[in-house]
């Protein structure tokens, strides 16, 4: 269906008469334009008065039960008693969905409810008001679902406004102070909320500066950005600082377990609550990269995140305590310290010990936010406690948003992935709390976490494409099984609005061609076989294959003359794989059974190696190299070919053909170096005799 087909609101607010419905929030925001002016975005406007009747309406949506809806509400009546007493199973969120005597009804029993069966209904356009349809029950599965901005509040001199940002300035924060961009903000709530969210940070986890402040005095900084994205369903939590109070100059330490430092710490939360009293919580990187963290009073992180969980406790705010801790000053030499190993030996032993307003963050990946990892062992290794599935959609590693890389494919498989074997619980549903005795504590679960792709920029995210991104995992968060490549079709729906006379189906078949396989193609061209890094040190970009060999975060593949790749087996690793439960174990473990994509992660392998598709590891690589180039190549044409059409906006068009240009030259770039370096060490020719620079 096109955008431009769309019968009912917002296009056409004079047919619809609303019922209970506490504000309108407009029209969901397209991503792939700038905010429209003129589009209803405050409460009631563009709402007409209430009109009930057969005939003077084609849409209701409406709060609260059955009874109260008005006499007339006709078929909203029915639907509501044919729910009847299930109505208290929608949850805060949820929202029932119906079409009755050509009249579509969305009944939820929370204004958030609503909002959302609004979205839902914008994002099924005409067949939301074509044959009657069944009442279908709509609610998330994961009951959390933050999107964590990295946001500096200070510009930081290395990593600028945005820490890992490729889409402009922060939308929150500019040097120091608030941006002052409130319609922005708003705009980016309702955003958020169409693509499934409900909650955000609006600061880095590296806390630093002005940052810190952001607790005490700049409070009100924050209080105004809850105000913005309130009436959308998000509510703002806070990265903090663990050493805040010595920070701050107002305690000579931040031990845990020190009195003093827990009673400012209920001071804290007891002011923050008094000025934003929907606050969600605190998130926390201790212990990590420097930061600051329990460690250093000899305390666990446990009676870290336990002390601030008590603060919190009387308001009901969550601390979300970041997983991510390793050793980064490691030395290649000794093959005992594994990175991967880090975040499983460090808070597994911990399994139980955390209150239930804690919920541990973890990676998707044991390293980190790669473009091929395992799935993280931790995520099957602490039933007692509530676990977050964080995700990267900043494309840190995976083309920083120069190349086209959309990760839906990758986060299902990661949401799919069952630790435990087939027919098992999913890391979905650990995240969700209903993995039972084989996961997380059926506490809720700790949801999904997504580190931001957004900035200031005009296209939200610097490459229009990934706004794709943002959307995929909005919506995989709310419904786990969703096929990547159907809500790619939403987000096209939603985003472009081709004129009757272009041809709608060549931009859709045009855009699938760029996005559909396009995470595959970045792997292809870049560092092979699940061995990850290879970039350039800093910031990331671009090839570098022994940029990260010898130096002091862990991120190595042991490349020789003989082979490649890193030997985590019980066997003769580091043992890695036996923080994996079985089937899994046992599976990366062996040659034989450790899929392909994945066997540099687990093992050191000689270049003739035999894979399981037949090639050797050195003309894998070759190989996948030179493909990989190819079909950026084959990119280019394809969106080239739409251009003259008209299909696109010219900016726009004009954006991504200048970010395409781009990810060629740097896909050329990963071709030579990686096969170079690889003819070099290995000795073995190519044997397609192909020129090997
Ligand atoms: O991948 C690394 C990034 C850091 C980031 C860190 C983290 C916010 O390079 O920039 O710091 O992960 O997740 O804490």
């Amino acid at each position: 269906p096109s955008q431009a087909a769309k019968p009912g609101p917002p296009e056409d607010p004079g047919q619809a008469t609303k019922l209970g419905q506490p504000e309108d929030p407009g029209q969901p925001t397209k991503l792939g334009q700038p905010p429209e002016p003129g589009l209803p975005t405050e409460p009631g406007q563009g709402a007409q008065p209430g009109r009930a009747g057969a005939g003077s309406y084609d849409l209701v949506l409406a709060l609260g039960t059955a009874g109260s809806l008005p006499a007339g509400a006709g078929p909203a009546a029915e639907v509501g008693r044919e729910l009847g007493a299930d109505r208290g199973g929608l949850g805060p969120e949820g929202f029932a969905l119906a079409r009755r005597d050509a009249v579509t009804v969305v009944l939820a029993d929370e204004p958030a409810g609503l909002l959302h069966g609004l979205f839902q209904v914008v994002r099924l356009g005409p067949a939301a008001f074509g044959a009657d349809r069944p009442v279908e029950r709509h609610r998330p599965a994961l009951r959390l679902r933050l999107v964590s901005h990295w946001d500096n509040v200070d510009v930081h001199p290395v990593m600028g406004q945005v820490e890992r940002g490729y889409a402009g300035g922060s939308i929150f924060w500019l040097d120091g102070a608030p941006r002052q961009d409130p319609e922005r903000v708003r705009d980016y709530a309702r955003l958020l909320a169409a693509c499934g969210m409900n909650a955000m940070t609006v600061n880095n986890v590296n806390v630093h500066g002005t940052a810190t402040r952001l607790l005490t005095d700049r409070l009100d900084d924050v209080a105004a950005i809850a105000d913005l994205v309130r009436p959308y369903g998000i509510r703002v939590h806070l990265s903090v600082n663990f050493a805040a109070p010595v920070t701050l100059g107002e305690l000579p330490t931040a031990d845990p377990l020190d009195d003093d430092v827990r009673a400012w710490w209920a001071e804290a939360a007891k002011r923050v609550y008094g000025t934003i009293p929907d606050f969600g919580g605190f998130m926390v990187k201790a212990d990590s990269e420097g930061q600051p963290g329990p460690y250093r009073y000899g305390r666990t992180h446990a009676d870290g995140a336990n002390m601030l969980a008590d603060a919190l406790a009387p308001y009901g705010g969550m601390v979300h305590w970041r997983a991510f801790v390793y050793d980064h000053r490691q030395d290649w030499r000794d093959r005992s310290t594994d990175r991967a190993r880090a975040a499983y030996d460090h808070f597994t032993p911990l399994d139980g010990q955390f209150r239930d307003n804690v919920i541990v963050q973890v990676k998707h990946g044991p390293m980190d936010f790669q473009t091929r990892e395992p799935v993280s062992p931790v995520l099957a290794a602490m039933p007692h406690t509530r676990l977050a599935l964080e995700v990267q959609a900043t494309q840190e590693y995976t083309g920083q948003q120069r190349h086209v890389c959309y990760l839906g494919p990758w986060w299902s498989e990661v949401l799919r992935f069952a630790p435990w074997g087939p027919g098992r619980p999913t890391v979905a549903s650990v995240a969700a709390g209903s993995a039972g005795d084989d996961g997380a504590a059926p506490s809720g679960g700790g949801g999904l976490v997504v580190v931001s792709n957004v900035g200031a920029d005009h296209y939200w995210t610097g490459h229009p494409l990934a706004q794709a991104n943002l959307y995929a995992i909005g919506r995989l968060g709310w419904a786990p099984d969703l096929d990547p490549l159907a809500v790619l079709d939403e987000w096209i729906d939603l985003t472009f609005t081709p004129s009757a006379s272009t041809d709608p189906e060549l931009l859709r078949d045009t855009l699938h061609a760029l996005l559909d396989d396009s995470w595959r193609t970045y792997e292809r061209y870049t560092a092979p076989l699940g061995v990850g890094f290879m970039v350039a040190p800093g910031h990331h970009y671009g090839p570098d294959v022994d940029g990260y060999e010898y130096s002091r975060w862990g991120t190595y593949h042991f490349a020789d003359r003989d082979g490649v790749g890193v030997d985590r087996t019980r066997a003769a690793g580091t043992g890695f794989t036996g923080q994996y439960p079985q089937p899994w174990a046992d599976r990366y473990e062996s040659l034989e059974t450790c899929p392909d994509e994945l066997l540099l992660f687990f093992h050191h392998v000689p270049y003739r190696h035999v894979l399981h598709s037949g090639s050797t590891v050195i003309q894998h690589i070759y190989d996948t190299h030179f493909a990989g180039v190819e079909q950026v190549a084959e990119l280019v044409r394809r969106w080239e070919r739409i251009g003259p059409a008209g299909l696109v906006d010219p900016a726009l068009h004009a954006r991504v053909t200048d970010r395409l240009a781009e990810q060629q030259r740097c896909a050329e770039e990963w071709r030579d170096k990686v096969n170079t370096y690889f003819l070099r060490k290995s000795g073995v020719p190519d044997a397609h005799g192909r020129r090997i620079y």
